[in-house]
């Protein structure tokens, strides 16, 4: 489970440990994890967010595929209020995204996941913003910060407001609308 073969050359019988399959080929390559998912729904600030983010192992790292809908519509900051959209986007620690305080929600999913203590802006897991297109938000994006068996068993949040990419821990994106658990795929 969670891992591929990939064979590069067709010269010779080989063995692959990673399916224990006879290859007609030289060379092999094993994934731990080529494939994962998450699956992100929102919680009570935003119930409608309704998503998917599928993580997979590209040449040097892993490209990232988002989409995203029922996300709210962009509103400025006003009196009290904080901006909503466009919406930060991380991997947390924990992959648990049980609600909580329906009022501060998702906060069982831990703070940013961050194993080289970099500061915020450069963490393993800070993604780009997510703009709302009247709720639907799509991106693919590419980083080599980390692969994707690295990932499996986090969490990937997506918050009310943008992060600024400056302020620590976790770039001032403010309350938790989305959750999803990451998962093998294959
Ligand atoms: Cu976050």
């Amino acid at each position: 489970m969670g891992k591929q073969c990939n064979c590069n050359y067709w010269d010779c019988d080989y063995n692959c440990p990673c399916c224990n399959f006879v290859h007609t080929c030289g060379y092999f390559e094993c994934d731990e994890a080529a494939v994962a998912i998450a699956r992100v729904k929102g919680g009570p600030l935003a119930p409608d967010i309704n998503g998917t983010v599928i993580f997979t192992s590209i040449a040097g790292g892993t490209e990232v595929f988002v989409k995203v809908n029922g996300l709210p519509p962009f509103e400025p900051a006003q009196c009290n209020q904080p901006q909503i959209g466009p919406h930060g986007f991380h991997i947390h620690q924990k992959g648990c995204c049980q609600v909580g305080d329906p009022a501060n929600p998702f906060l069982a999913a831990g703070e940013h996941w961050n194993p080289t203590k970099q500061p915020h802006g450069n963490h393993a897991g800070d993604f780009p913003v997510l703009f709302s297109n009247n709720g639907y938000a799509c991106m693919a994006f590419f980083t080599n910060k980390f692969r994707v068996e690295d990932v499996i068993g986090k969490s990937v949040i997506i918050h009310q407001g943008p992060d600024d990419y400056q302020t620590q821990p976790a770039g001032g994106a403010g309350k938790r609308l989305a959750c999803g658990v990451i998962r093998h795929m294959f």
